[in-house]
């Protein structure tokens, strides 16, 4: 076992003694470990490396989610009926109190391990999709009452879509866009950007409310149990205020696409409009009773910009050298940016259809 591990682990206020510590997901920002007891009677646990260049207030994050994780706690600790409720991720305290341990240059934090719950990756059925979209929408139906404006903006302008497009072109006056592919995404980003604007235009209006929004749900950052009903919502850095547009919208990006998000071949990249429909009438089912009819009435704005921004952001990272997401090849993230483009391009297309979906759950 990594002996800097052992070492980060022990600053923590854990119980028994440590046999592994093995890494643990695939995300693109963070590292994760799992960490094992020797004994079964002391917990298990979750140890993360912050990315303190992508989460540069470490403390304001850290404080997020101890808040919103604790309010969710208690939520659902009362509620608890039969062993099916809700979980909330619980973080575990250095020994001096702290939310968490700087070892080096690196920052670290701690999490029991949920024992018995997986993620999925890529949902097999329009069960799945439901289950894992209900659950999303029950994240932000059970946070309506918590105050938005109490929680730091981990990442400023992180869904700002002016914003990323204003980046994107600054870095692409420095660079040569020279290959035919790189052409033609930058040509398709400048054609549709405006367009894909729409929800940053209602939000300065004060036409749509802030709410506490998880702003990552990757269909993998819900946790399912044995009888696939999702369990936990996890991956919290994010939480903050945000469109119910923008949680809508990305784990549509990631359980409705007929690919991986970083697919080569765009003709296998497109909506499954069965998995549309589930995603939809998943995440309707608990936010239907507090969502206005305008958010309601522009939810599909939110699947169209999600692939959008991540189309925008991966080509920028592109561009500016690969310097944010983790790669595995110097043009992954260039794929990556050609296949949300693509599957924009192909959401755009059917917009009239999903936004007759949506109205049918409404
Ligand atoms: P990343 O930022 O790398 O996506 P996550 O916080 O989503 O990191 O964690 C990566 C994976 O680890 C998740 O997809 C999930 O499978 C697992 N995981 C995360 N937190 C826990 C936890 N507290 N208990 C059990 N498994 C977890
Ligand atoms: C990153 O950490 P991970 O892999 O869940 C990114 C998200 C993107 C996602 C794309 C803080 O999420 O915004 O949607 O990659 N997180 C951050 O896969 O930038
Ligand atoms: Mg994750």
């Amino acid at each position: 076992m990594n002996n800097d591990l052992l070492q980060i682990i022990s600053k923590f206020d854990i119980d028994g003694s440590i046999g592994s510590i093995e890494p643990f997901g695939g995300g693109h920002i963070n590292d994760s470990f799992r960490a094992l007891n020797t004994s079964t009677q002391s917990p298990n646990y979750f140890l993360q490396r912050i990315n303190h260049h992508v989460f540069k207030d470490v403390q304001g994050m850290m404080s997020n989610i101890r808040s919103v994780t604790e309010y969710l706690y208690d939520k659902y600790c009362k509620d608890a009926a039969g062993g099916e409720e809700m979980l909330a991720l619980k973080i575990v305290k250095t020994l001096d109190g702290e939310l968490y341990s700087k070892f080096g240059d690196s920052y670290w934090r701690l999490y029991y391990l949920i024992e018995g719950l997986k993620s999925i990756d890529v949902p097999s059925s329009a069960d799945i999709v439901f289950e894992g979209a209900r659950g999303f929408g029950q994240f932000v139906a059970d946070l309506h009452h918590f105050d938005a404006t109490s929680l730091t903006d981990t990442i400023p302008y992180f869904h700002h879509m002016p914003r990323r497009l204003k980046r994107f072109e600054e870095v692409v006056s420095e660079v040569k866009v020279e290959k035919t592919d790189e052409k033609q995404a930058v040509e398709f980003v400048r054609k549709v950007g405006d367009e894909l604007c729409e929800l940053q235009r209602l939000l300065d209006r004060g036409s749509l409310p802030l709410r506490v929004t998880h702003n990552d749900t990757k269909f993998n950052n819900i946790l399912f149990d044995k009888n696939n009903k999702a369990r936990c919502v996890i991956d919290l850095d994010t939480v903050m205020p945000g469109l119910v547009h923008y949680d809508f919208g990305d784990g549509v990006r990631t359980s409705t696409c007929t690919s991986d998000e970083d697919e080569s071949d765009l003709d296998k990249v497109d909506i499954d409009m069965d998995f549309f429909e589930a995603y939809t009438s998943g995440f309707l089912e608990d936010t239907r009773g507090i969502l206005s009819n305008l958010e309601t009435q522009t939810i599909v704005e939110g699947a169209l910009m999600m692939p959008f921004i991540m189309g925008v952001r991966f080509l920028t990272d592109y561009f500016e050298g690969n310097i944010y997401y983790k790669t595995a090849y110097p043009t992954h993230n260039l794929v990556r940016a050609k296949c949300q483009l693509e599957l924009t391009r192909k959401m755009l297309a059917r917009k009239a259809d999903l936004i007759s979906i949506v109205k049918k759950y409404s």
